[in-house]
């Protein structure tokens, strides 16, 4: 017969720690806790693991990187949303750049939630609670990234109709600002017309982002690439995101350029103010 699960008094007990404490762990998502009929339940190897120091106890502590990307997945599958704050709190605490909590925080725990979704590990439910305090998330961090000064020109992002992953676009989005761009986000699922009125509306343009997540909006995207290059010409339209597979991919779907990551799109966009001719 296997051990009963401890409830979180008992295992406050156990680590020999307040009750509050032992809470707080949970919500750092330091020691595993699952809520069974409105109080919180350890199981005991969780506890084990947690004693163990497999996970640290102290964020941040020198030599023992914090997984903070584990722990952000734990709180947004359990629909904390106040736990994955405490997280972001924590790397932020810890040193973590806001950058880092973009990329190596949030996005990994959206992968890994994807990809448990697409094994069929997952609901669907959960994913789409997941993304709802992924956003809100951003939505907190979001203006930390404005940089003051001029800036360095405005970058229209957008995605084509069918594409309904706004999130990759809003991460993108504040680190790009957070490089000193001017960003003009007009979201997913935009009719070419649309996304051209928006483009003809900016003085300093310096280049038009696509975002494409879902392989099943590949043909629109590829429609939006042609109707944004006829009409704004000598504008680099960059195609980007998870569902474009590489640099011909990019090109086959029409667009002047390829970006893998931000941080390759702001290097390429750094490289056009340089020499404004250069194209991205
Ligand atoms: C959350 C999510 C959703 C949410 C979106 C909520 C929202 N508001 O965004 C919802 C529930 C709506 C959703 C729906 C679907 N989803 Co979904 N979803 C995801 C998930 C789990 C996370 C996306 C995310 O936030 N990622 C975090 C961001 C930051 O990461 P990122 O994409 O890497 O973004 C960075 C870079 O790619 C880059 N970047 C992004 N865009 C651009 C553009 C340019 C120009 C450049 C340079 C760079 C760049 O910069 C970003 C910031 O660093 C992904 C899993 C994954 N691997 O991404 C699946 C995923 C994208 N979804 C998938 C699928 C299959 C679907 C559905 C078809 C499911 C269905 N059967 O209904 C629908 C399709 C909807 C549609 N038509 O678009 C697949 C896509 C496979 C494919 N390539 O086609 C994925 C990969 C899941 C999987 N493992 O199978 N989804």
């Amino acid at each position: 017969m296997s051990t009963p699960d401890l409830t979180l008094h008992e295992a406050a007990e156990v680590l020999g720690v307040h009750y509050m404490t032992a809470y707080r762990y949970v919500r750092l998502g330091l020691l595993h806790a699952t809520k069974s009929g409105g109080t919180w339940q350890v199981a005991p190897k969780d506890l084990e693991v947690f004693r163990s120091g497999a996970v640290p106890v102290e964020p941040g502590t020198p030599k023992r990187r914090a997984p903070w990307a584990a722990r952000m997945e734990a709180r947004l599958v359990a629909g904390d949303a106040t736990g994955a704050w405490g997280i972001v709190e924590a790397a932020l605490a810890a040193g973590a750049e806001l950058n880092d909590i973009y990329l190596e925080v949030i996005t990994p725990a959206m992968r890994s939630i994807g990809a448990r979704w697409a094994a069929g590990e997952l609901e669907i439910a959960v994913e789409h609670r997941a993304s709802g305090i992924a956003q809100r998330l951003i939505g907190r961090l979001g203006p930390r990234f404005a940089r003051r000064g001029r800036s360095r020109g405005t970058v229209l992002l957008g995605g084509p109709v069918g594409e309904r992953h706004s999130l990759p676009l809003a991460m993108l989005a504040d680190l790009l600002r957070g490089d000193g761009w001017e960003v003009s986000d007009v979201g997913v699922d935009l009719p070419p017309e649309s996304f051209i009125l928006a483009a003809e509306d900016i003085d300093d343009l310096a280049a038009i982002g696509v975002s494409l997540s879902s392989i099943e909006s590949e043909a629109n995207a590829a429609a939006l690439c042609a109707a944004l290059r006829a009409a704004m010409p000598g504008v680099p339209v960059v195609i980007g995101g998870v569902a474009v597979r590489d640099a011909e991919h990019a090109m086959a779907l029409g667009a002047t350029g390829f970006a893998a990551s931000a941080d390759a799109f702001a290097a390429q966009l750094s490289r056009v103010v340089a020499t404004p001719n250069a194209g991205v």
